[in-house]
């Protein structure tokens, strides 16, 4: 029924942004489809474009299924860092340095970022071009448009998709990339390539999967685009005091090096910051036990990248591996991999003692990290806002033992209640 209502919708208004539900039927991509090519034809792309390449676009079910899947355990810093930070893509950045010296330092010198940031980049997107996606991604873009979760965001990408198609010669079959449409070297969704991507080897066109001179010129035209200050590094590994107050990790608190010089912070070696007025913020990815990050201007231009703070840091810290320097001076802790029903449940003991950390929801985001350094204030236990073993197991929430495979969910579901 649902489904026929949204069929006559469609039908009836032809402007209108197509959706429907998870399970479509030919029909209904077929009706999205009509949309779609009369949205084309009024961007004024060719009647080939709009009506034969859209008509032959098929529905990709698997990319709905990837696009609702949830990870069934919350990434730790650890997990995440060394499967990205790896002695190969090390040793694999260098050797490719010396190979496009002479490109990546007259980017250098033109967008302002350094060789070993461009190689940072392509090292994590695509592991240096060796994996760049192999999804028909007009298909994917078709599907998640025609989807009704980010149908409007969508729909706009693939428009932009079939705008590259026309401008820059290719066939949709050459046009393959991530599940959400992200293409290329450096995997750039298609506004991205349609603003910023760049002819970098002068063959008049631009192409980011064949091209490695397109893409590391593209990357460098977006990096400056998006606000890279050049001669700043990214960051860098620090040591705190013993003392340290953990309430002035995050965002929210910058403040001068200087400032934090004076507060006994210095660099991972335990040489001086610097008296520099530049802004900086701390992150611990890890909780007390691991590592402690500076972070400045340009960390957060890498977040606009891609909006991770672990990401960040894995870019950060391979550029800086790339470029000679030597590995963490921290450890990484042997973290538990909490599972999202873990984190209900330690949200849900909060709220019920009168931490307010908001909707249960398995996410650590700002309220539950606040909750967290409340009760681990009154409890005596270093308020880093982490919830170590030590925290949950203080407040009965039982964590899985190590990485994924011992998943039971029946099991994981009783464990549960029991928690409740
Ligand atoms: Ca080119």
């Amino acid at each position: 029924m649902i489904r026929f209502l949204l069929r006559a919708m469609l039908l009836a208004s032809a402007t209108s942004t197509a959706s429907f539900s998870v399970t479509a039927t030919d029909a209904d991509f077929a009706a999205c489809k009509t949309t779609l090519t009369e949205k084309a034809k009024a961007r004024g792309l060719s009647r080939a474009t709009a009506e034969d390449v859209i008509g032959d676009l098929r529905y990709q079910a698997r990319v709905i299924e990837l696009d609702r899947s949830q990870p069934e355990f919350v990434q730790t810093f650890p997990g995440y860092f060394s499967k990205r930070v790896t002695d190969w893509r090390v040793s694999k950045g260098q050797s490719l340095f010396d190979e496009h010296r002479d490109l990546l330092e007259q980017l250098s010198d033109k967008y302002g970022i350094p060789p070993h940031y461009l190689l940072a980049f392509w090292g994590l997107e695509t592991n240096f071009g060796t994996y760049k996606g192999k999804m028909p991604v007009l298909d994917s873009l078709a599907t998640l448009a025609c989807d009704e979760r980010r149908s409007e965001y969508f729909t706009g990408e693939l428009m932009v998709a079939l705008e590259l198609l026309e401008r820059e010669s290719l066939t949709p079959t050459a046009m393959v990339g991530s599940w959400a449409g992200a293409m290329g070297h450096t995997q750039f969704m298609p506004s991205a390539y349609a603003s910023y991507a760049i002819d970098g080897n002068g063959d008049g066109q631009v192409n980011l999967w064949d091209s490695e001179e397109d893409a590391l010129t593209s990357a460098a035209n977006f990096l400056a685009n998006l606000g890279w200050q050049p001669g700043f590094r990214w960051g860098r590994e620090i040591q705190l005091p013993d003392n340290f107050n953990y309430q002035l990790s995050g965002y929210d608190n910058r403040r001068p090096l200087s400032a934090w010089q004076e507060q006994g912070v210095t660099k991972a070696d335990g040489s001086p910051l610097g008296d520099s007025d530049i802004s900086a913020y701390i992150v611990v990815p890890a909780g007390h036990t691991g590592p402690a990050f500076m972070a400045y201007h340009n960390f957060r231009v890498i977040m606009r990248w891609n909006n991770s703070e672990f990401y960040a840091i894995a870019v950060g810290h391979l550029a800086d591996r790339i470029a000679g320097a030597s590995g963490l001076e921290a450890s990484l802790p042997d973290l538990p991999a909490y599972s999202r029903d873990d984190i209900i449940a330690l949200q849900q003991h909060l709220n019920e003692k009168g931490y307010d950390v908001g909707i249960a929801d398995g996410i650590i985001g700002p309220a539950t990290r606040q909750g967290i350094r409340a009760y681990q204030k009154d409890h005596k236990m270093v308020a880093d806002g982490f919830p170590g073993m030590t925290l949950m197991q203080k407040i009965g929430v039982k964590s899985t033992p190590s990485e994924s495979q011992n998943d039971d969910p029946d099991n994981r579901q009783g464990q549960k209640k029991a928690d409740a």
